[in-house]
């Protein structure tokens, strides 16, 4: 036991050393991390299990775009080894049992109380201790406040005239009912086409009697080519585990996969053509990575976005609908890409009708459906919202988190997310964000980019403690030159240019600003790495 960790009555468990809000991946491995190290650590979520993002989002069809023997804990050979996916892609039900397992396995749920949000969190600048509060009316003083709070997790229920009216049943990808929704015999409605309606849409078709897809935007989606994983293929990725994640956490994305070398315009076509053939057959998300100046120059990305549009447009029946389907308001990968099985197939189905909402915007939501521009209104039984989520910062802004002065952090944040590497800011002494704004984020593999974040702040908790410092706080100058860079880097790339969420821009007054570091999961890691190595440069160690 650290001996300043030690410090204090934690018996009652309202005076600990860390608090961290969320038991999602992030969250459940900080507290295994943290705990081990011998702090006494509390962990609040708002659900009554742990899962995060995987416990809410069971909509049909939900699953990880990220191949389920990378998009799983590193920290544990055991459990690496021991642990059998079944699929290429998981289901979300397959990894929310991993996660429930990673849970009893390293008895993290004692230290868990569920059904708890919190609400609040107040810095006592005496003691630089963190109050924090709950809607359950507990109040915990730590040293330490963790936000593992997801950049997904916060639902976007569209503000439609009349949606409060609609007597069938309304539903929310990120919000699913618990039990098993039965679409037989239903008119259905879709509104959304990202990542969660493009992987609920065949899904639903297949039960549905009528399916209306209600599409504001085309997206670009890549086929998850899933397979189910046989006893071969695990031994095979097992043996190879180490070589494996040392690979993703010097890779772009947290997954070990490299870039073709050379650029995509310098390359004969053939070579190209096979280059991204060979990550079509990979699937998913990867493909906006094939090619290192794919997402840098508008040349290179449009031989991506061709190889795309051939495939897409000769699986979709009516030229027309396929028309509709494809993209012209953004470069390939600029939104992240979604990944589908048969998504596009899908609308060949007589069954399924593509409501155009560029040419007919939804007017209003009734009783009984959905009323478009020029008054033809479609007959709906269930509405399914698949409308995404106020992300990156949408659930960090829910919690009143009050720092230096009384400056709240959404008044800090207020014209866009302001961080030190992602995981401090200036005026939160000691409070951490975990794979939010600044940092690769959403652009990675979040297990591996959890457990990054996580053993960083780890160790800069050890580091306090052999220095004599109670608290870590980023430097004005710090947080300004990281904006700065994180502006310099972005905007070397094409990825600003979309309306994407993550620039804000699906969340009607948010600030655009292009909130996470798009430089790679490896450069960075290696960023924060050398700060650490340099006493935490750009950080003041604060005395007691
Ligand atoms: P996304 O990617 O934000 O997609 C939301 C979809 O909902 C998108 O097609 C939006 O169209 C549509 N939308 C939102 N509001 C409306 C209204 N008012 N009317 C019509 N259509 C609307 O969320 P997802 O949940 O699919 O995916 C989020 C991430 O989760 C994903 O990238 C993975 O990383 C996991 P728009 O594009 O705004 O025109």
């Amino acid at each position: 036991m650290n001996a300043q960790a030690s410090n204090g009555n934690r018996d009652n468990g309202s005076d600990v050393d860390v608090v961290v809000v969320g038991a999602g991946f992030a969250g459940l491995y900080a507290l295994h991390r943290l705990r081990k190290d011998g702090y006494s650590v509390r962990v609040f979520e708002g659900a009554p299990e742990v899962g995060g993002v995987w416990y809410w989002n069971r909509y049909p069809g939900a699953r990880c775009d990220v191949e389920s023997v990378d998009y799983s804990y590193s920290f544990d050979d055991e459990l690496q080894q021991e642990w059998n996916w079944t699929e290429k892609y998981a289901t979300q039900a397959e990894i929310l049992s991993y996660i429930k397992h990673v849970a009893d396995r390293f008895d993290l749920r004692k230290d868990i109380t569920f059904s708890t949000r919190v609400t609040d969190a107040e810095l006592d600048e005496q003691t630089l201790r963190w109050q924090v509060t709950t809607d359950s009316g507990e109040s915990v003083s730590a040293r330490f406040l963790i936000l593992a709070v997801g950049p997904l997790s916060n639902a976007n229920v569209p503000n439609i005239p009349g949606l409060a009216s609609f007597a069938g049943t309304t539903l929310h990808t990120s919000q699913w009912p618990h039990t098993p929704v039965d679409f037989t015999g239903q008119r259905v409605g879709v509104i959304g086409t990202g990542s969660s309606g493009i992987q609920a849409i065949p899904e639903i078709a297949k039960q549905a009697d009528q399916l209306y897809v209600f599409q504001r935007t085309p997206n670009y989606s890549v086929p998850a080519g899933n397979v189910p994983l046989s006893d071969e293929d695990r031994a095979a990725q097992k043996a190879n585990y180490a070589e494996r994640r040392r690979l993703s956490m010097l890779s772009g994305g947290g997954s070990p996969h490299m870039a073709h070398p050379k650029s995509a315009l310098d390359v004969p076509p053939e070579e190209r053509e096979a280059a991204y053939q060979k990550r079509w057959e990979l699937g998913g998300v990867l493909f906006s990575k094939t090619f290192p100046d794919q997402m840098v120059t508008e040349g290179a990305n449009a031989t991506a976005r061709e190889f795309w549009e051939k495939k897409v447009r000769a699986v979709i029946d009516d030229p027309e609908v396929a028309e509709l389907l494809v993209p012209k308001d953004h470069a390939i990968g600029t939104k992240r890409i979604c990944t589908d099985s048969n998504y596009f197939q899908t609308y060949n189905r007589d069954n399924v009708e593509l409501v155009n909402l560029r040419a007919t915007p939804i007017e209003k939501i009734d009783e009984t459906g959905i009323v478009v521009e020029g008054g033809k209104h479609y007959d709906i039984d269930t509405l399914v919202l698949a409308t995404g989520f106020d992300a990156m910062t949408g659930s960090v802004a829910k919690m009143n988190i009050v720092g230096r002065d009384g400056v709240t952090l959404n008044d800090k944040w207020a014209a866009g997310p302001q961080t030190y590497l992602g995981l401090g800011t200036d005026g939160f002494p000691n409070m951490f964000n975990i794979a939010g704004p600044g940092a690769p984020s959403v652009l990675a593999n979040m297990v591996l980019h959890s457990e990054l974040h996580v053993d960083w702040i780890a160790d800069a908790a050890k580091y306090l403690d052999e220095q004599g410092a109670v608290a870590i706080e980023a430097t004005p100058d710090a947080v300004e030159n990281w904006g700065e860079e994180l502006r310099t880097r972005a905007d070397g790339t094409l990825m600003p240019t979309a309306n994407s969420w993550y620039v804000g821009a699906n969340i009607p007054g948010r600030p655009r600003v292009f909130m996470p570091f798009v430089g790679g999961f490896g450069v960075y890691g290696e960023i924060i790495a050398d700060v650490a190595q340099a006493g935490y440069k750009g950080f003041a160690l604060l005395p007691s």
